[in-house]
Order: C-alpha cells, then structure tokens, then sequence
C-alpha cells in the first residue's frame, strides 16, 4: 500500500519551507567535529520548529477515522420537496467527500471496536457546500443537546486512571432511558460493521425541506450500501483489534485503489406539516425513526467514491463537517440535537484548524465563489477579497444579498423554559426493534453482547440497567410468555435481579 511512497523519476530539488535550496541534509551545522550546535543552520531550524509543530487537535469525538472523495448523480427527480440545486435534476452530479469514523476512541484506537460508526457527506454544491453529518444509525443515545457532553465524557477515559471505565458508561446510560434505542442497535450485530463500505448511512435528524414555491415539509436522510450490510463477530472484531487495528481505513483505501468503487443508493422520508402535528411521538425526537410504513423510502439518488486522498492530513485530517452548511432548500428542524450541532461544528473547528480552515482546500465552497465582508484572521489564503469594500451596506459595486433565498418564515409561540424530556416514550419503539426487527437469534446476541459488557460495571449501575421497565418488559415477555405486554406491565412482576439472572444465563455468563 506504499504506493504513493514510489521513487519519482526525477527527484525534486530540496529546500527549506522558504524554498532555498538545501546542500546537505544528513549532517547539522557544528563548531568541529563533536559540537555545539549552531543556531545559523537554518535548514535545520527550519526543519525542527516545524516538526515540533505538526500535531493539531484531535477531534474531540470521532477522532479515528478514514474517508474519499467521489461524487452525487441525481436518479430521481425530487424537485417538487427540494429547491436545492444539488436536486436540480435527473442525472445532475455534485462531487463529494465522505468520512467515515467510530466515535468514542483516540485517532491511533482500533477501527474494529463496538461504537456508532460516522458517516458524513459533504456535497460541494453550486449553492455552496452541503454538509449531511451523519451516523451509521438512525438514532442517537440523548435528545437533548445539554447532554452531549457528559455523554461523551462517560465513554472516554476515566479522569483519574486514564482508562475506559465501564462504570461511566453504564451509569449515564441507566440514568438515561431514552439511550435504551441506540443502545440495543449497538449491542446487535449491526453495533461491528465490517468495515466503512458495507453498512448504511443517515442524516438521523428530520430537516426541512423547501421547494421553489416556498412550501416547506420535514424530512430524513437515509444511504443504504450497496455492497450490502456485512458485520463482524465479536472474536473477529477483537482479534483485528490488534492484530489490524487499520482494518476499515485499509479496506476502504485498498477497494477504491483497485477500483472497486463502492456506493450507497441515497432516500428520503416526507413528513408534511400537518402529519407532524398528528405524529404519535415528538418528530423531532432523534431517539425514534419515522416508520418507513407510514413515510416511505423514496428514492433520490446515489453516493460514488472512486478517488482516495492524495494526502491523509491535507484532506481528511483537515475535513471539516458542519451541520449548519445547508444551502437553500435545506433548513433546519427545531431538533434540540440538531440545533446544538449547528453551534458546536464550527465553533470546534476555529478551534481545531484555525479562523480561516473554510479556506482550506478541502473545505472551502469550490463551486461557487466567496463573496462577503469577512477579512483578514489567522492564515489568510488567496487575495482576501482584495479591494472589494468591506463593510455593507455600501456604494460600491459589492456582493449583494439575494432575497429570493431567504429562510422560511415559521411560527413559534410557547413559552420559553428548559424542558425535561427524560421520559418522552422511552419504551414503544425499543419493544418494536426488539420483537418486530431483530430475529431469535439476533435478539440472543444483543443479549449476550450486552451482558458480557454490562458486566463490567457495579452490580448497583448493572441492576439499575435493568431495572429500567423498558428492558424488563422487552426481555421478560418475549423470553417467557412471547407475548405483546398487557397495558398494566408498567407495574413491576419481576425484579431487576430476576432480570439480571435471565440476561446472563441465557447469554452463558456467570457473575
Ligand atoms: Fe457530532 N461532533 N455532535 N454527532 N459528529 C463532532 O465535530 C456534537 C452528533 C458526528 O468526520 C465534532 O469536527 C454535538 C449526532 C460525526 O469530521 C463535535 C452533538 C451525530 C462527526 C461534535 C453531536 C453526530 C462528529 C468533533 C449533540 C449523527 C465526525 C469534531 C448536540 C447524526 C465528522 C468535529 C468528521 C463530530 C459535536 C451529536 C455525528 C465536537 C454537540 C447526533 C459523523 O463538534
């Protein structure tokens, strides 16, 4: 896989950062044989103080991850939903990059580990970029943003020891129920994709849509692979966890290198205003999916990647996703999550890259042109917008606002406060993904796979797990009477340490 390493067939000449050429690269500047050293050796300098330089911020979540670039050929004529160009019509392509990632693990950690897996797109419109900044999931653990932090925390290191503590995770998660959805999808088979190309993608959040008549209605984002759902066994995840902790990096790099391009067949789901108003749940709960009954798959088009990174820093350790690049057409929901993602992407990227990293090749709008009053800043490329006057309103010829673009207009009324959601239906849909999605044998893996984690944390964290009536309802019916729960099941007939008892048996662990 050293390709790119390859010999040139005429070597460059060598220079320093500032282009003087370089004599003698092997040996330092010294006053005789044996030193001291001299501070005039510049190249030297020059070579070291970068050097010292070179490691910018991880992401603070999703640090590990791999992507490529390709592009988005409209199939399906979605027009009378969308105004977005990106839509405009059938056969239209926007080029793309995507990046794939788990979430939890530092940029060296194992590919193959048990997590959500990233999936974010960004489209390089002609309207400027569109950024869909999804997961392999379509739900997330929390439905509010306050809590994206802690979460987080409780899945990395422990503080103190440095280490992942099961402790962490488990309290968080049994001190939240509305984490039971996710949290049973990443305990199931899909919870170990093989790889990045065989496992779908989707935007999670509903969004608005807005067509050329300015009607807007709510939608979802959904990318299914076509190389088809693939996902690992527990022994094989581990094992590649040490002996190729690469693995998905490697498997992506090498297929589009030997020019088998992989690509995902890209839907939308359509919820109207007024289904919204009559929706059994919140629509704007990420805890739950619409059911694709009720709003169906349509079809829009396909996702390509057929060209890998000429350089892993340059393009995607310096790819920057931001749920709040939408060009118009796209608007966002009142998703509590999505309206806290639209401040955190770019507030951590001035912080990770710099004022300017929308300068940045990979990131800038390259289909369309910048035109704005913003200036100067850290690491200013290009001409800076040169003599364009830079304060508006103004006299002058400068870029002018288009109001045939503005947002849409949309009502809001009730009071403002802090809103606690913690048991907005923590339980239909859980049940649902149990009984109705996964088969037996599916359902004794999630068990067996919760079970030989939970079990790492305190036997007060493990009963509480448990005894959250969510589970207990999910679990005791379909494994001793397998029958739907009767409305009175909210009161307890069976305790959580029965329950405990039941998870690891059946799942061949003892405690
Ligand atoms: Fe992220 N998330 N996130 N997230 N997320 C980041 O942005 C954040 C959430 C997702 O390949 C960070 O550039 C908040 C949901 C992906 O570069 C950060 C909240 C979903 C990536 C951040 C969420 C995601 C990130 C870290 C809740 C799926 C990697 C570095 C309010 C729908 C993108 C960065 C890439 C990255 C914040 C929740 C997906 C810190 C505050 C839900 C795929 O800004």
């Amino acid at each position: 896989m050293s390709m790119s390493l390859l010999p040139l067939q005429r070597p460059d000449n060598l220079t320093t950062g500032a282009g003087h050429p370089i004599g003698d690269k092997l040996n330092i500047i010294t006053a005789g044989p044996r030193g001291p050293l001299l501070v005039q050796d510049t190249p030297f300098i020059d070579e070291m103080a970068h050097f010292d330089r070179e490691r910018i911020p991880e992401r603070v979540v999703h640090a590990k991850g791999g992507g490529a670039f390709g592009y988005f050929e409209v199939t399906h004529d979605i027009s009378r939903y969308c105004k977005a160009k990106v839509f405009e019509h059938v056969g239209k392509t926007t080029p793309i990059a995507i990046r794939f990632s788990t979430v939890a693990g530092e940029s060296g950690s194992a590919d193959t580990v048990r997590d959500p897996r990233g999936f974010a797109v960004k489209f390089y419109t002609d309207e400027g970029n569109w950024d869909l900044t999804g997961n392999n999931t379509p739900i997330f653990f929390i439905r509010d943003a306050m809590l994206f932090p802690s979460f987080i925390h409780s899945q990395k290191r422990n503080p103190q020891t440095h280490l992942k503590d099961p402790d962490m995770v488990w309290d968080f998660w049994s001190l939240r129920p509305e984490c039971m959805h996710q949290v049973s999808f990443l305990f199931s088979d899909r919870g170990l994709p093989d790889g990045f190309r065989h496992m779908n993608g989707y935007g999670s959040h509903t969004f608005k849509m807005v067509n050329a008549d300015c009607q807007p209605v709510y939608c979802k984002f959904h990318y299914k692979t076509n190389q088809g759902i693939k996902n690992m066994k527990p022994e094989d995840a581990e094992r590649l966890a040490s002996t190729d902790p690469d693995y998905a990096i490697r498997d992506l790099y090498t297929s589009i290198a030997n020019g088998e391009f992989p690509s995902w067949s890209f839907y939308i789901q359509i919820m109207t205003f007024d289904q919204a108003e009559k929706f059994q749940w919140n629509p704007f709960d990420l805890t739950k999916v619409w059911s694709h009954k009720e709003y169906p798959l349509i079809r829009v088009g396909r996702l390509v990647l057929n060209r890998n990174p000429t350089n892993y820093f340059a393009e995607i350790e310096q790819l920057a996703f931001d749920p709040s690049n939408m060009p118009p057409g796209i608007e966002p929901s009142p998703d509590k999550m999505l309206q806290g993602r639209l401040f955190s992407y770019p507030d951590t990227h001035r912080h990770r890259l710099g004022t300017n990293y929308l300068q940045l090749p990979v990131n800038c709008p390259f289909r369309t042109r910048v035109a704005n009053y913003q200036r100067d800043g850290p690491m200013c490329m290009f001409d800076n917008q040169a003599g364009a006057p830079n304060y508006f309103p103004n006299s002058f010829s400068a870029p002018e606002t288009q109001p045939q673009h503005v947002e849409t207009r949309f009502k809001v009324s009730p009071d403002v406060g802090r809103y606690n959601s913690a048991d907005d239906d923590n339980v239909t849909q859980v049940r649902t993904f149990f009984t109705e999605v996964l088969n037996e044998e599916e359902r004794q893996r999630l068990c067996q796979n919760m079970a030989g984690a939970l079990k790492g944390a305190q036997v007060f964290i493990q009963e509480r797990w448990l005894s959250n009536h969510v589970i207990s309802i999910m679990f005791f019916y379909h494994y001793y009477s397998n029958q739907t729960p009767p409305p009175h099941c909210h009161q307890k007939v069976f305790t959580p340490l029965d329950f405990l008892h039941v998870l690891f048996v059946r799942s061949g662990i003892t405690i």
